[in-house]
């Protein structure tokens, strides 16, 4: 044996620096299933114990050997990708990070859907408005406390532009290109020049809706915000219309829902009484009809406005708007498992 080691050893010793086809062959040669080392090794099974202690030595060197030769061609390299494959499959796996939906947009879709199944359709329109789609149209005179230069950002006096602070201005874009009837709401995000705190911020997020055809009534107002409210708070939810007043409808309302005087919190956030305002509406006012072209004789409509914000705030038990703007993950995390459904 050990003249055949020493014979097998000279063969290697003597073979030229291989490429790599070759290397192939010398590695199946050598170190293949039937190759010359797995016939040395089972010969070497056979041995007595004397002859063991003088073979092993040679036939590691021989091992040695081989492996230096093919170390350089490549060849090793993909017998150790072989063995990185040698993988147990039951552990179990890691899971990549996955995102998640914004809360704000989680509540978004929800109202969106809710509304959708009922008849509405979307409509956008700019952030940065004029004058007239964001104000006069909505029958907010010049003198108007809510065109304050303190409630709004202006870009540029004259000619006006601004930021829109609601987006009734989209509306009033869409009823100026369509006719009757129409059934819309409009999601998206607007500005006020406010403190920043934790119940408002300079900029917040929106849904108006409108519904006009002959005949509309406030009866159907009423009947289209319960359903809403039911669908978003369950059926159980109790609802009261408060009179108010927004200078584009009239009559107008507040929409409160009792939210209940369980513990502390509750007295909180409906100040001691139970109720808690969520949104405005009413029938729009003949002059806004006027102002885009539509018949206020024939015509009557319907038209509310909630914040985005506030009802995240309410279904998810937040109690600082600041959160929802920051993005810190650790935050955003905690809403991985809702979605949009
Ligand atoms: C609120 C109140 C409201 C409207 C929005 C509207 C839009 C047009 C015409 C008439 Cl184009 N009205 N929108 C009406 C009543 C209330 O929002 O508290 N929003 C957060």
């Amino acid at each position: 044996m050990e003249e055949k080691i020493n014979k097998y050893i000279n063969d290697i010793t003597n073979i030229s620096n291989s490429n790599e086809l070759d290397a192939e062959s010398i590695k199946e040669q050598y170190l293949g299933k039937k190759g010359i080392l797995s016939q040395l090794l089972s010969e070497f099974k056979s041995l007595t114990n004397e002859q063991k202690k003088k073979n092993g030595k040679l036939l590691n060197e021989f091992k040695i050997l081989v492996n230096d030769k093919l170390k350089n061609s490549g060849v090793t390299k993909k017998t150790n990708k072989k063995k990185s494959l040698n993988i147990d499959f039951s552990l179990p796996s890691t899971f990549e990070k996955t995102g998640s939906i914004h809360p704000l947009s989680i509540i978004k879709h929800k109202i969106i859907q809710i509304f959708e199944n009922v008849g509405f359709e979307i409509s956008s329109g700019p952030e940065i408005e004029d004058d007239w789609h964001n104000f006069s149209a909505l029958n907010m005179p010049q003198n108007h406390p809510a065109r304050d230069m303190q409630d709004t950002f202006f870009i540029n006096i004259n000619p006006d532009t601004l930021l829109r602070t609601h987006t009734s201005s989209v509306q009033i874009r869409y009823m100026e290109s369509n006719d009757p009837p129409m059934r819309i709401i409009s999601p998206g995000r607007v500005y006020r020049n406010e403190d920043i705190s934790a119940r408002a911020n300079c900029f917040f997020h929106q849904i108006e809706g409108l519904y006009i055809d002959e005949n509309v009534s406030f009866a159907d107002l009423k009947k289209i915000i319960v359903y809403f409210l039911q669908k978003l708070f369950g059926e159980k939810v109790k609802t009261r219309f408060r009179p108010s007043f927004f200078p584009f409808t009239e009559p107008s309302a507040e929409v409160d829902i009792y939210w209940g005087l369980n513990n502390e919190s509750d007295y909180r956030i409906t100040k001691g009484t139970g109720w808690l305002e969520i949104m405005g509406c009413g029938m729009i006012d003949p002059n806004v009809l006027d102002n885009v072209n539509i018949d206020s004789k024939k015509y009557s409509g319907y038209a509310f406005g909630l914040g985005i914000e506030r009802i995240a705030m309410l279904l998810f038990q937040i109690d600082d708007l600041r959160l929802f703007f920051e993005n810190d993950i650790r935050f955003l995390r905690q809403f991985r498992s809702l979605n949009l459904s």
